[in-house]
């Protein structure tokens, strides 16, 4: 049996060298031999975007063990906003995984718990009384969401929308728009979900409010606002490709369903925490959503989630009808406790601000010089450019593939997204400082014009 000979652990966080550095292909030889033990250990259904083998992460970069130094354009999606291995989160979890690392809070409680929901009540759109409560994955936060919202209403439909996303068990499948790789095959899906159109102005050119009449008309007429107990929607969609909404939009539907008393959950498991140049995404429209779900940027790294919602209709489900045996894990809450208080005291909603000019200038600046940037798009540390075929205006998926391809064996970590998979997305840690955030666009707009 062969092993990774380099150090399976070495110190990370944002004392790591800033740079891009290659001493070798990448993949190179060590990471070939992880992701070929890989292969043989594990199911080929989970994938690796990146063929690298990591050994320590932080600022703006992350380490393979070949030695390569890539820089982070995806944050391990939009996860490690506060910094991969940060320092002030890795004491929190240190600290808190000597002192106890499981009680299971429906057994027994602890302060870590009640600190976050207060944080969250806190920090989330509106100021009326809010509870919340602590899960582990984003899939899980908005299952319980749409648990909650059936109790309170009593009635049972769910609309989302097309292009969305909001995990891979079986209800969150059935919320999820896309087949592939996300639904084929594992169906029967969860019933009592209905997709309505999206607004998406590159492809629709409706304003808001049209987008909105769309989608309402079709509520009322196919599913019927009194048996409806949620609309779930990403303010703006991730998966389905950083769809930014039409001005409008979001607070028609909002008002929509307030005025019939259907629960507006908006999920910012990925929008989250400054990602977007505000502490959540729906702030941007003073949409004030009746429920939150989050996780992703929440923990640092660590896996927790969280409903935050209006106290009458969190408080709905009876007492033990809420719960799981890791949610709100203590470790979890403590590295969250930590990385609030960076999101709110470390500047980091401005540094999302920061990177949102520098993204968005070089990218309007490659779309005037190139036709097949289609439409440059996003809000904070959360852009994308979206690719097509200059002649037809089709989605190009096959260029987006070897854009980032292009990125990854030159340095650079990008992700693509998007129901057509024509969408190039930039989640950098709101760590990363300017030089490398600039030096790795442009590895990408090298890879654009070289592909
Ligand atoms: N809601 C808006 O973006 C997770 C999925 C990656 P979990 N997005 C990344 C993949 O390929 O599985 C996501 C999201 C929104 C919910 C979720 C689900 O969050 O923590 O992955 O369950």
């Amino acid at each position: 049996m062969s092993s990774v000979t380099a150090p399976r652990t070495a110190t990370g966080g944002p004392g790591l060298p800033q740079e891009r550095r290659l001493v070798t292909a990448v993949p190179g030889p060590r990471s070939q031999e992880l992701l070929a033990r890989k292969t043989a250990a594990v199911p080929r259904g989970v994938g690796v975007a990146v063929p690298i083998a990591v050994v320590a992460a932080g600022g703006g970069v992350v380490v393979d063990a070949d030695g390569n130094s890539l820089i982070d354009l995806g944050s391990g999606i939009a996860v490690t906003s506060v910094g991969n291995a940060d320092p002030a989160v890795v004491a929190a979890v240190a600290a808190q995984a000597q002192a106890f690392t499981h009680t299971c809070f429906t057994i027994a409680a602890y302060e870590g718990y009640v600190e976050v929901a207060e944080a969250l009540n806190r920090l989330t759109p509106g100021d009326h009384e809010k509870r919340t409560a602590l899960f582990t994955s984003g899939a899980e936060a908005v299952e319980n969401a749409v648990k909650i919202a059936r109790r309170h209403t009593g009635r049972q439909a769910v609309v989302v929308f097309d292009h969305a996303y909001h995990g891979r068990t079986n209800l969150t499948l059935a919320l999820t728009a896309k087949n592939q790789p996300y639904k084929s095959g594992f169906g029967p899906f969860a019933p009592e979900v209905y997709r309505v159109p999206m607004s998406y102005p590159f492809h629709d050119g409706l304003t808001g409010a049209e987008a909105a009449a769309r989608a309402i008309s079709q509520i009322e007429k196919q599913v019927g606002a009194e048996d409806t107990a949620a609309l779930l929607i990403e303010p703006i969609q991730g998966e389905g490709g950083f769809v930014v909404p039409a001005e409008g939009f979001l607070p028609a539907l909002a008002a929509w369903a307030r005025e019939h008393d259907v629960v507006f959950i908006a999920d910012e498991v990925q929008t989250g925490f400054a990602r977007t140049g505000a502490m959540f995404a729906s702030e941007h429209e003073g949409v004030v959503p009746d429920v939150v779900t989050t996780a992703k940027g929440i923990a640092g790294g660590l896996p927790l989630s969280a409903v935050t919602g209006r106290a009458d209709v969190m408080d709905s489900p009876q007492v033990g009808g809420i719960g799981g045996t890791y949610g709100g894990n203590p470790v979890a809450c403590a590295a969250a406790l930590a990385a609030i208080d960076a999101f709110e005291h470390g500047g980091l909603i401005e540094r999302a601000r920061a990177i949102e000019t520098i993204v968005l200038g070089a990218l309007r600046t490659a779309q005037a010089q190139d036709p097949r940037i289609g439409d440059v798009r996003g809000r904070g540390a959360m852009l994308a450019m979206e690719l097509v075929d200059p002649a037809t205006g089709e989605p190009d998926s096959a260029l987006t593939g070897r854009v980032v391809t292009y990125a990854a064996e030159h340095g650079v970590i990008a992700l693509t997204a998007g129901t057509y998979g024509n969408v190039v997305r930039f989640l950098p840690p709101l760590s990363i400082d300017d030089a490398l955030l600039t030096e790795g666009l442009g590895v990408v707009l090298e890879g654009l014009a070289a592909v």
